[in-house]
């Protein structure tokens, strides 16, 4: 029988268990990749492995989040990675060479490779046919010091592309056209595999927009053919040696096969405060708007920019509307100039940005109080654009560019002009000299700690009895940004006390105080969920800030899966409601216990949860592996490394 592409790719890295759908299976991993909000732990919690150096094919540490450097924090992280990186092999991405998604496609990305990076958008490199997935920092550091990387053995998808996109349609209309078919929840262990006649007119940015938003779908990852168009782009890159062809065989079977007709998708966007609430661009022509951003990881490619330029060529933003770019990596903006369209983005009023996350974090370029915001970023989530009651719309390049001109939502079909034709330089001119490769023998070098490198702290042991408070109780799609914001706080990053506070900061902010005096109490806290907890953002510390703050249970009607490892990761039981509807009898500051913990998790992880403020009991369920179950007994993965 005929494998499909994740087949192929998985096979050739399988290192424990059988490729079974939904059976945990260990994989090799060639390449990671960090990012310095999640970096700094990442490396600390390699270091206390005590591993000399990093045992994979490549890594490399990007700084491209915290990029503002208000107060000394980010600086300080910054010096500390670069001294990580030199002291173990660690490739090192200066801050101002590119966010890492876009970087990692331009210069390493390689098909048939597996890729993991504590960043939930690392699937982007999906589009050079490799298996590239996010997770928690702990799990990139443990496949650094050469440990396999677990998941679950997922199921595939095909989503068949055929036809050929209309003119002011592109990549970021498909992925909401995904997004739409398949929402943001009940997708965990999947991944999309795309194919068909129409991938072949699909170019690598294009396809790298479709696997970094597949993200937002909650899969695993999402994986493009390496073909024609992938040996080009690697050819414009200065690296066509990286190329192999890379396809599913004919016969290949699939858990589900989806058609996308690409010549029916309209101009689309996904409306607040969700990336799967889709609508029509036309359906929303009347709205104004305040701010319009162009760039992040999902579209700051140089097609993307190009496109925009010579939509704006000649023309001024409206004067409502705040017009802000930052350009995917130093390549692009470097191009643009070259080539001449950075004089007509900034000749159109353009407010440009480092190349880095910028807006798309929400650390800068909030928009005003209720505005609304159309951005080409992945993430619109309530609050991450830094303004609480902003509205902020997911758009393409080209809907992003009508508004600039128009001051209001507008189909860009309706501009009257002819669509742009962007034609992909042959070659790029590659510089890499903001990348810092190691030099070898410098296991003496010095690693910097400024005052901001914190202490990792620990978890203790499983307890046999927990006994605790329901903290907080919250509702479906609990993304990781609510439960710790990103935007000003994450200049915490790297000193958990403190980030700490601001736990739950946008949904209760009282949660964080509470929380730990009940902990000061000796008391444990619990957290109250419904489906799909832990969406989005990779980021560990919304289970390692939970702990610290004495959580030691999350009961969810279901989790996300980089955030249910996360948990893990950290001794935090994830268990799930065995009749969901018990989610209903259950308030917050109810007090809630399960005995026997360490018998039943060894056992079949079925716990009876006593809810002793009504007098009612419930099932839980808790469904690992065997390594899961170790983990939590230890307290948490960090218990069982050989420090
Ligand atoms: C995001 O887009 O939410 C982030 C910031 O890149 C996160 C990582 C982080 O929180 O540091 C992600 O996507 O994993
Ligand atoms: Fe950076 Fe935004 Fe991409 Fe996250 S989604 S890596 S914050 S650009």
């Amino acid at each position: 029988m005929g494998k499909n592409l994740v087949e192929k790719i998985l096979a050739q890295h399988l290192i424990a268990g059988h490729l079974w759908p939904g059976a945990e299976i260990g994989i090799r991993i060639d390449q990671t990749l960090t990012q310095d909000a999640t970096g700094t732990m990442a490396y600390l919690q390699f270091e206390a492995m005590k591993v000399p150096a990093v045992k994979t094919e490549l890594s490399v540490s990007y700084i491209d989040h915290n990029t503002i450097q208000i107060g000394f924090e980010n600086a300080d992280d910054h010096l500390y990675l670069q001294s990580v990186a030199r002291k173990y092999g660690i490739v090192f991405s200066r801050a101002g060479n590119g966010i890492c998604h876009q970087v990692h496609l331009e210069r390493f990305g390689k098909p048939g490779k597996t890729l993991i990076g504590s960043d939930s958008h690392t699937p982007t490199c999906g589009a050079l046919g490799m298996i590239a997935i996010g997770a928690g920092g702990l799990d990139v550091a443990l496949a650094m010091a050469g440990n396999p990387f677990y998941l679950v053995c997922p199921q595939v998808i095909r989503i068949d592309l055929t036809g050929k996109l209309k003119p002011w349609v592109s990549a970021k209309d498909v992925i909401l056209k995904v997004l739409e078919i398949f929402t943001s929840k009940g997708n965990v262990n999947t991944v999309l595999e795309y194919g068909g006649k129409g991938v072949e007119s699909l170019t690598v940015p294009e396809r790298a927009t479709i696997t970094n938003m597949g993200a937002e779908c909650g899969v695993t990852t999402s994986i493009f053919p390496s073909d024609k168009m992938t040996r080009l782009f690697l050819r414009s890159q200065q690296r066509e040696k990286d190329f192999t062809e890379l396809k599913a065989d004919k016969d290949a079977t699939y858990a589900k096969v989806v058609n996308i007709d690409l010549s029916k998708i309209e101009p689309l966007t996904a409306k607040p405060h969700s990336p799967d609430n889709i609508s029509t661009v036309r359906k929303m022509k009347k709205i104004g708007v305040n701010q319009v951003c162009l760039g992040s990881c999902t579209n700051s490619s140089y097609k993307d920019l190009v496109t925009v330029a010579k939509i704006l060529k000649g023309k001024t933003a409206h004067p409502g509307v705040s017009f802000v770019i930052a350009p995917g990596s130093r390549q692009v903006l470097e191009a643009l100039a070259d080539d001449g369209y950075l004089s007509d983005l900034i000749a159109s009023g353009a407010r440009l940005m480092e190349n880095a996350c910028g807006f798309c974090i929400g650390n800068s370029q909030s928009p005003q109080s209720g505005g609304v915001s159309l951005r080409t970023s992945n993430r619109n989530f309530l609050g991450r654009s830094g303004t609480m009651d902003a509205n902020v719309y997911l758009v393409s390049p080209e809907t992003a560019a009508a508004a600039v001109i128009t001051g209001k939502f507008t189909d860009p079909r309706d501009l009257k002009m002819r669509y742009p034709k962007v034609t992909m330089p042959k070659k790029f001119s590659i510089d890499d000299s903001m990348i810092i490769r190691p030099v070898k023998k410098d296991k003496n070098a010095e690693v910097l700690r400024g005052p901001n490198i914190g202490i990792l702290p620990r978890s203790p042991e499983l307890p046999d009895t927990i006994h605790g408070i329901v903290t907080i109780k919250v509702g479906d799609k609990i993304t990781t940004d609510h439960i710790i914001p990103a935007g000003a706080r994450m200049k915490y990053r790297s000193n958990i006390p403190k980030y700490s506070e601001f736990v739950f900061e946008n949904v209760d902010p009282t949660f964080a105080k509470r929380a730990m005096s009940i902990r000061q109490d000796g008391k444990q806290n619990i957290i109250v969920a419904g489906l799909s907890y832990g969406q989005g953002s990779s980021r560990e510390h919304a289970a390692l800030c939970p702990m610290y703050l004495g959580v030691r249970a999350v009961i969810a009607k279901s989790f996300e899966r980089i955030h249910a490892a996360n948990l893990i990761n950290f001794g935090i039981l994830p268990l799930t409601f065995c009749v969901e509807s018990d989610y209903n009898h259950i308030n917050q500051e109810d007090i809630l216990e399960i005995t026997d913990t360490k018998k039943t998790l060894a056992g079949d992880g079925k716990f009876m949860m006593k809810n002793k403020t009504k007098g009612i009991a419930f099932y839980v369920t808790c469904t690992l592996s065997e390594r899961q179950k170790q983990i939590l007994l230890a307290g948490g993965a960090l218990n069982m490394t050989n420090e």
